[in-house]
Parts: structure tokens; sequence; C-alpha cells
């Protein structure tokens, strides 16, 4: 059987030749679901594997825009629809110049599984384009946002396909591409996540993928007798998942020294001062060596990288690691580092930051690893949150809505630890929550049929 998934491997490297990210990402599905495939032939014999990794349907259209001098500039645009089994297709849209078909091919894979392990009805997706917000006006980026939607509105909506934001796409680029949606089809509906609150959005959505992550985080310390009382943190990022994990681990009694961003690392041992990185980072979208200009007694590492592939953060000492700014953030240099400095506890707020080998890596010297399908699911689950509100026309107070967040956290804790054991595989999340998410819609698919 194993040579199935070693065949469909091989296939997808054939048909969508340099893209890395993809293959990564669907190996490490393909591979960490064995127990299940053992157990239950259905999904060799309805060829689950084979369709599954291969997107319902893909969009890529150009985006012209004309920037402050008045010259035409062109950019790509995508939005992978990979899978709608148990729900319409739900998915960020990222803005980096780094954005390609194999990186949107990656990111809506994981979608897919991460969409059904919490427990709402959504498929999956992700879309973006390799457009630069860092340096553009404001002007600029709504003239980008409104020529993306001039294409994307005629694939999306409340019920077939609903966006939100990731690396480079947030409140800004929601409230632009909103607002062209509107004027493009005369309708005010839920089409987009993560809009204003007085818009249509949800309270806690900005603050659900972060705060999502230490829920999940404190779930699984408190399972192994430990809590997050006392702890010293480390954060990759200050976008807003990152900040939003950092206001959530001071809120449970943790303490986070050390953050970072495109250009460099903070080591701030007193403690991150939180409202003065929310006003570099949120209001003056500056670099964190403002931060530290601010703050004599914080040390500025002017580099997120670090000798042989590793990167500066993860060799600051930590008990608790919190990758949250891009994928393959987190390698076996920074595994061994961790390791060293006896960090019990990997929690990936970010989507795939660490790599295969340092996971097990990680694994195998007893850190505590929770998977980011798992772990970062609640800025989704806080997404399908603010749909529900739209579709009902109310809208919750923020404590409502952090008390589902909460509980849909402890959820899907639950469902991966206990599927880890189901299966034989002790506490291990990486294989409890890939194999909850793909039974869930493999078996949606059995029974729709070879749609
Ligand atoms: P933001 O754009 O708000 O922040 C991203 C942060 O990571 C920034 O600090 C940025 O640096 C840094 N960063 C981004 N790309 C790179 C890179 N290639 N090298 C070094 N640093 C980088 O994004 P989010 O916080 O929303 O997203 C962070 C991660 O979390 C991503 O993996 C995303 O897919 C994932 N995620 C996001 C969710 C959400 O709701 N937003 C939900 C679930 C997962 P700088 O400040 O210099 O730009
Ligand atoms: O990776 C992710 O889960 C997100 N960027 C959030 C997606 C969403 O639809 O809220």
């Amino acid at each position: 059987m194993d040579s199935v998934v070693k065949r469909v491997l091989k296939d997808i490297k054939e048909s969508s030749p340099g893209q890395e990210e993809f293959y990564q990402a669907a190996q490490e599905v393909l591979v960490t679901i064995k127990p299940l495939l053992d157990r239950d032939a259905r999904y060799y014999d309805y060829n689950i594997l084979q369709r599954v990794v291969v997107p319902e349907r893909t969009i890529i259209f150009r985006v012209n825009w004309i920037d402050d001098s008045g010259r035409v500039q062109t950019n790509l645009g995508y939005r992978v629809q990979f899978n709608s089994a148990i729900g319409p297709y739900k998915g960020g849209l990222r803005f980096h110049p780094s954005v390609n078909l194999g990186v949107v091919k990656f990111l809506g894979f994981e979608q897919i599984f991460k969409n059904a392990l919490t427990g709402l009805q959504i498929g999956g997706a992700k879309g973006g384009s390799n457009f630069n917000p860092k340096g553009k006006s404001d002007n600029e980026v709504m003239r980008f946002c409104q020529a993306f939607m001039n294409e994307l509105y005629k694939y999306i909506g409340q019920n077939r396909d609903v966006p939100a934001g990731d690396i480079g796409v947030g409140h800004r680029e929601i409230g632009y591409l909103f607002g062209q949606y509107k004027k493009l089809t005369g309708e005010f509906d839920g089409v987009l996540t993560g809009k204003g609150i007085n818009w249509g959005g949800s309270f806690a959505r900005k603050q659900a993928t972060g705060y999502g992550s230490v829920y999940f985080a404190n779930e699984y310390l408190n399972i192994n007798g430990n809590s997050l009382e006392g702890k010293v943190c480390t954060v990759s990022g200050s976008g807003n998942v990152a900040i939003y994990t950092i206001e959530k681990l001071y809120d449970l009694g943790a303490k986070v020294v050390a953050c970072s961003d495109s250009k460099g690392t903070i080591y701030h041992e007193n403690g991150i001062d939180l409202a003065s990185l929310k006003s570099v980072k949120e209001i003056h979208r500056a670099s964190l060596e403002e931060y530290a200009k601010l703050h004599p007694d914080c040390k500025y590492i002017d580099a997120m990288d670090y000798p042989e592939g590793g990167h500066a953060i993860w060799h600051i000492p930590c008990d608790l690691a919190f990758p949250s700014a891009t994928q393959n953030e987190l390698t076996l240099v920074d595994a061994k580092a961790l390791v060293k400095s006896g960090c019990i506890l990997v929690n990936e707020g970010a989507n795939m930051p660490t790599t295969p080998d340092a996971i097990e890596y990680l694994q195998k010297n007893g850190v505590m690893f929770s998977p980011a399908k798992a772990a970062n699911a609640g800025g989704v689950a806080t997404s399908q949150l603010e749909m529900s509100q739209n579709a009902s026309k109310t809208q919750w107070n923020f404590q409502e809505v952090d008390i589902k967040l909460r509980q849909i956290m402890k959820k899907i804790f639950k469902s991966a630890y206990d599927t880890s054991k189901e299966y034989g595989k002790d506490g291990n999340l990486l294989i409890g929550a890939n194999i909850a998410g793909f039974k869930k819609v493999a078996d949606s698919m059995i029974d729709q049929g070879a749609i």
C-alpha cells in the first residue's frame, strides 16, 4: 500500500515541477496518515490520495495597476480552490514577493485539513499575489487591491469561496478588497472575513490566530502536568499572529523575550514591551530596529539568519518557542539549539514553519510539538464565526467570540490528541491532527461520489 503513496508523490513531482513547498506539505500528510490507510482500504479503493492532491480549480490572473508615478505595474494573482468536500472554499490571501503557484498550493492543501479539524463546515483554498505591499503608499495598495478584485470577484461569494488575510493582507487590504467587491457586484455580503467591526467584521478575529495558538499550547502543557505560568517564550515574526500570541502569553502568565521581522531579531531579556511593539509594527509599519532604539536594554540582531541555515531567534534560550512568521523558518540547526537550551514545546503559529528534519529531531528529543494545522486553526475558525454572524445578521461581543474560540481550540486539541492515541501514536499531535483532518474530508469525498 505504501507504493500508492510513493506513486502519488512521484506523480505530483512530475505534473507540478518546481513546487517544492507543495511536495513538502503533501508528503507530510500522506506519510503521517499511514496508520489510517493501513486500517481502512477504502481510501485506496476510491483513489482518495490521487484525488485530494489535485485542486478542484486553479485560477491565475494578471493584475495591472497604476503606481503613484502613473506607470502601469503588473503582478500575478492566484486563487487555488482546493477542496469543497465539507463546505465552501475558505482560506487567506497572501501578498508577498515570494508568492508563486507552489506556495499557494502548499497553503491551500494545508488549509483543507486545518479547516476540517475546526469541526466547522469550510472547505480549503488559498490565494494571493507576488505584489509586495512594503514601501507602497496607501493609494498604491488600494489601487492594487481594486485591480486584484476586478478579476477575483468572478470566482468568490459568501456560499462559494470566502477569502481572508494572511501575510501582507490585514485590515487595510481587506477593506479595499471588500469595497471593490461591493462596487462590482452591488452586494453587501460576507464574502471576505477579517472585515472591520463597523462593516460586518467579528470581534476577536484580529486576535484569533495568536490567541488560539496560545490556548492550544496551554492545553498541551496542561495535559502534561505543566502550565504557561512563568515560562520564557520566543515568538518569531511580529505581524498579526506574533503580536496576539505575545499578548495572550502575557495574559496567561508567561514572559516573551524575543521576536523578529524580515530584517532582524530583538532580544529583550526583561520582556518585550507589547504596547511599544504594537506601535512600531501595527501603527508605523516600521522595522524592529525602531523598537530597539526605544529600549536601550534591548539587543538588536541585524538579521533573521544564523550560520548554516539557522535563524537567530531560535538561538536565544527559551522554554517555549512559537514560530509565527513564515514557512521553513525553523530548521534542523535551530531545532538542535532549542533542544540544547532546554525548550520543552514548539507550537506552530505560522503555516509549515518547521522543516521535516527539524520536526523529527524535536520529537525524538522529547520536545512537545504542536502542528500548524491544529495550533493556528483559531484564525480560520473565527473567520467561520464571522461568516455565521454575517449570515444571521448579528454581531457577538468580544467575550462571546473569545469563549467560542477557546472551546474550539480545546476541541481541536482533544481531536488531535485522542486520534493519536486511537491509532497507537500516543500524543504525536502531528499524526493525530493529520489523520483526524484527512479522515473527515476523505469520508465526505467518498459520500459525494466521483465529482
Ligand atoms: P503578517 O504579514 O501580519 O506578519 C508576518 C510577519 O512575519 C512579519 O513580521 C514579517 O516581517 C515576517 N515575515 C514574513 N515573511 C517573512 C520572510 N520570508 N522572512 C522573514 N520574515 C518574514 O502575517 P501573519 O502574522 O498574518 O502571518 C504569519 C504566519 O501565520 C504565516 O505563515 C501565515 O500563513 C500564518 N497564519 C496566519 C493567519 C492569520 O489569521 N493571519 C492564520 C493562520 C496562519 P516584516 O514585519 O518585516 O514584514
Ligand atoms: O492560514 C490561515 O488559516 C489563514 N490565513 C486564515 C484563513 C481564514 O480564512 O481566516
